[in-house]
């Protein structure tokens, strides 16, 4: 089984963060899509482009939240379970990290490495506003429970993870007391804090490369 993947990409943190919860061994691949041979490489694996793609056994398995269900059952603990209504609420969870904050959190990030006058003001704008909404609905949320779908660490607290790594820089949480306290118990699980770690060193030279 072979990810292929990028240290600093929100959506491959969100799978090595499950593949590390379950300690499932995996072969890894790099991908550069800075890169235009890089990038056309890639497309022969998996057209669409996108990080990260898991192959097995001749097997195309793209997209973060399908990568975790198909790696579900091979080992412990699972990552989606209960019931319908609890792994419903599960899916919604990891599509609301998904799409409203890790997407936002993308758009005020690569924004803020363009020159003021080449920003999308009105871009920026929507952003914000969606971030707004999912910290009021996570800080109540988080009120009365430790993860995302109660006590136990699952998929949605996988999504919400890297975005809220990122979401640090760019969209401080700081003001927001539960957030901040379901952030420090994401960041004492090893596998958030082996992403992290695996992802220092490309940051730090993304960060050079965009200040030069
Ligand atoms: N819905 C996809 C999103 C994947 C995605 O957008 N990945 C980013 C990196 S974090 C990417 O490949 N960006 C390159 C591009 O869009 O060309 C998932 O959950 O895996």
């Amino acid at each position: 089984m072979k990810l292929y993947y990028h240290p600093i990409s929100t959506y491959s943190q969100k799978v090595l963060i499950a593949l590390y919860e379950k300690g499932i061994e995996f072969e890894r691949e790099i991908i550069h899509l800075t890169d235009p041979q890089g990038r056309a490489d890639y497309l022969d694996v998996y057209p669409m482009g996108k990080i990260p793609c898991l192959i097995d056994d001749g097997h195309m398995v793209p997209e973060s939240s399908i990568i975790i269900e198909y790696i579900d059952d091979m080992a412990d603990p699972k990552l989606i379970k209960g019931d319908a209504g609890l792994s419903r609420r599960i899916r919604f969870k990891d599509r609301m990290f998904d799409l409203y904050l890790n997407n936002n959190v993308a758009i005020l990030l690569f924004q803020s490495l363009k020159p003021k006058k080449d920003q999308d003001q009105e871009l920026i704008d929507k952003a914000r506003f969606e971030i707004d909404i999912m910290y009021s609905f996570m800080e109540h949320e988080f009120g009365n429970q430790d993860y995302a779908n109660g006590h136990e660490f699952l998929m949605a607290d996988c999504a919400a993870a890297p975005a809220l790594n990122y979401a640090q820089m760019i969209a401080p949480f700081d003001q927001h007391k539960n957030i901040c306290k379901y952030w420090e118990r994401l960041t004492s699980r090893s596998s958030v804090q082996r992403i992290q770690e695996e992802a220092a060193p490309a940051i730090a030279a993304f960060m050079e490369k965009n200040a030069a």
